[in-house]
């Protein structure tokens, strides 16, 4: 199996270039579900320990469906798979340039939800329109025993999230730790309430907001796997902007500068979309880091990676 890593402003993705399972034909979301429901191993194999973390996102190439797009893309974690990735995206970008297989300029990507226009500026930087953005629900308070009372909006930016301003301590990287715990106890909390997206979808990712002194906002994203997004999260920044424009407290083409936990940053914009949504595109950078083969010995007990025991 051939692979190529980068990082995105600090998160990795692993582009999956062949070797992958045969998932038919049909649409990039057809064929994501087949990925979900039939493929754990290949999955497990590709992102999770031995070779990956929780960190890592996998970007399968798949042939389009839809006309004029470079490629078809899933994208898929140690949990199963993600509706859109931007940072996985933007590292897409930069590996199919590392390739020679795009140049400079714009190129149309079919995600599992939808298709995303990638702009690539330079070898290492890139922009990602992403799909249509929307809130779900304003100021939901849920009770998390730890931090208490905890209130945040439900949005899509690609992926279902809880943002919140309620925070446990600063958004520092010595408090890490905490974040995580605070994180993973409001989503727990979420999941026993019986809170989730459109259609009862599973609220996998929680974004922590807070200020910051270079940007115009820090935040900690937990992803679906229990790790953290080392990134400023492309797709839950977008749900956050899809809450500040419905709030009026950003406008058209205005832009905002999202700082990670480690202090990386996205700058985004989004133009109106139809029903109220917006539709944000996001620019960062991304570096390749490997170029390698998968190898999967006779006799490793643990060549198909070690499965989570669970959510
Ligand atoms: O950049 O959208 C993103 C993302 C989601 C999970 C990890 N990164």
């Amino acid at each position: 199996m051939r692979v190529i890593d980068s990082h995105t402003e600090g998160e990795p993705t692993r582009v999956v270039l062949s070797g992958g399972p045969d998932l038919g034909a049909g649409s990039v979301a057809g064929r994501a579900a087949i990925l979900a429901r039939d493929h754990a191993a290949f999955r497990n194999a590709v992102v999770a320990e031995p070779r990956g973390s929780d960190a890592l996102v996998a970007a399968l190439l798949v042939p389009p469906s839809v006309p004029d797009c470079a490629t078809g893309v899933i994208y898929f974690n140690t949990v199963g798979n993600l509706g859109m990735c931007g940072h996985a995206s933007i590292g897409t970008a930069v590996t199919l340039a590392h390739l020679d297989r795009i140049g400079p300029g714009l190129h149309r990507f079919e995600t599992p939800v939808g298709v995303v226009t990638v702009e690539l500026h330079s070898a290492d930087e890139a922009s990602v329109t992403n799909v249509p953005s929307h809130r779900l629900h304003k100021a939901v308070t849920v009770a998390v025993e730890g931090p208490g009372p905890v209130t945040g909006d439900i949005a899509w930016g690609g992926n279902w999230f809880f943002i919140t301003r309620d925070l446990p301590c600063a958004l520092e990287p010595a408090n890490i730790p905490r974040l995580l715990d605070a994180a993973l106890r409001i989503r727990r909390t979420l999941e026993e309430q019986g809170r989730t997206g459109e259609g009862g979808a599973w609220i996998d990712h929680v974004v922590l907001i807070g200020p910051s002194d270079r940007a115009d906002a820090r935040n900690f994203v937990l992803c679906p796997g229990g790790g953290y997004d080392r990134s400023p999260c492309g797709t839950g920044t977008s749900a956050l902007l899809a809450c500040l424009a419905a709030d009026g407290r950003i406008g058209p083409g205005d832009e905002w500068v999202q700082e990670s936990i480690i202090g990386s940053t996205y700058r985004l914009h989004y133009a109106p979309g139809e029903g109220g949504r917006i539709v944000p595109t996001i620019r960062g950078r991304a570096w390749v880091t490997a170029e390698a083969e998968l190898l999967f010995a006779p006799g490793d007990p643990y060549a198909a990676g070690i499965p989570r025991p669970g959510r």
